[in-house]
């Protein structure tokens, strides 16, 4: 299977799309391990397309400091046999948990909940650190690194206009980022330092043609910030892409993978088929279609490694906060829009059997025992 590596990147410069010899993407991966579990197979998505050589992973920060969401980063990294990537969380802002709306995290002495437990929505990633001991080593994602720190270490080690930001979660750490000043890794500010080394931003953020959307409203101030002042090109996989595009049950009914973290995940949090088939209120329908969970966070992925061009179209405008309660809109400017939004090319049900087919992979190598207690 090495068709991928004939695979031609795409880039966005100066306005234009243009089609470069394959090297592997760098990659910065911002994550949300809070309470949806399609960053899980965005992350799995990744280190498949790096087992193939299509990217290298610089960096796996979360973008919250839920309890476990640092830890859930680690035990995928673990899985994929590479438990070294740098990981980082936010610090002295952001989203908490359990739920993203949530003004405390945890108690860590709280029970393992059930969906809709007391730990609200962290349940599937408290439960993923208790089945896989030994996998991680940040219980709480407050004892990581500053995610500051880590990107503007990574960033400033790379070459020039080489890094690909792919954000799945909120966007505090690029305000964040975007707020740091110089300092003893790189005399640059944070602006500067983005300008100099990123070459494009990938977000799964915000709601065409307007609306509130969960990773852009929950920390409205970073995300405004963040989309007034980020100095690069930026492509949105935006709610409306991902809302219907599929995917995640393949590898939760997979007979022959045996217990993994990643086939845990989507196999204890997608409702069964015959559950889809009988919910008469049609919430199961729009929220899990057959094809598994709504894929948002795997299409940003695969726009961050292997282009727009393969699977998608583009519109260009801009998105921007309105109001100060999470709210977003998109205004369509076809001619200067600093800003890309993607929309089908490829219909999604066939954009959600590549994303399968990539989660289904087994890694290449493993670096820890993957015996279960
Ligand atoms: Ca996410």
């Amino acid at each position: 299977m090495k068709l991928h590596k004939k695979i031609v990147a795409v880039c966005v410069t100066a306005g234009l799309l243009t089609a470069v010899a394959a090297e592997p993407v760098k990659v910065i991966f911002d994550t949300d391990m809070l309470t949806d579990f399609d960053d899980v197979g965005a992350l799995a998505c990744l280190h498949a397309l790096a087992d193939a050589g299509e990217c290298e992973i610089l960096a796996t920060v979360s973008s919250t400091r839920g309890n476990a969401s640092v830890g859930a980063v680690e035990v995928i990294n673990s899985y994929y046999g590479r438990p070294d990537i740098p990981v980082g969380a936010p610090k002295g802002m952001g989203v908490m948990g359990a739920y993203a709306g949530a003004a405390t995290k945890v108690d860590p002495s709280c029970p393992l909940g059930e969906k809709n437990g007391g730990d609200g929505g962290h349940y599937k990633y408290r439960k993923l650190l208790a089945d896989y001991p030994g996998w991680y080593r940040h219980a709480d994602a407050d004892d990581a690194p500053d995610a500051n720190e880590v990107y503007r270490r990574v960033l400033a080690a790379q070459p020039d206009g080489s890094v690909t930001i792919c954000s799945v979660g909120f966007l505090t750490n690029m305000r964040r980022l975007l707020e740091t000043k110089g300092d003893a890794i790189s005399p640059l500010d944070g602006k500067a330092l983005v300008a100099k080394k990123v070459k494009l931003w990938v977000a799964m953020a915000c709601q065409y043609p307007s609306g509130k959307e969960y990773n852009s409203m929950f920390d409205a101030e970073s995300s405004r910030i963040a989309l007034e002042n980020w100095p690069t090109p930026v492509v949105f996989s935006d709610f409306q892409y991902g809302r219907d595009c599929f995917a995640g049950r393949a590898v939760a009914e997979a007979a022959d993978m045996g217990r993994t973290p990643v086939r845990d995940v989507f196999a204890g949090n997608i409702p069964s088929r015959e559950e889809v088939r009988s919910n008469s209120a049609k919430f199961l329908q729009h929220h899990f279609g057959m094809g598994g969970r709504a894929a948002w966070d795997e299409t940003a992925v695969l726009v961050a490694v292997r282009g727009i061009e393969p699977y998608f179209n583009a519109e260009r405008g801009t998105y921007r906060m309105v109001g100060d309660d999470g709210a977003n809109e998109w205004a369509p400017d076809a001619e200067n829009g600093p800003h890309l939004r993607i929309t089908e090319k490829l219909s999604k049900a066939e954009v959600g059997r590549v994303i399968d087919e990539l989660i289904l992979r087994k890694p290449k190598s493993r670096s820890v025992s993957t015996d279960m207690k």
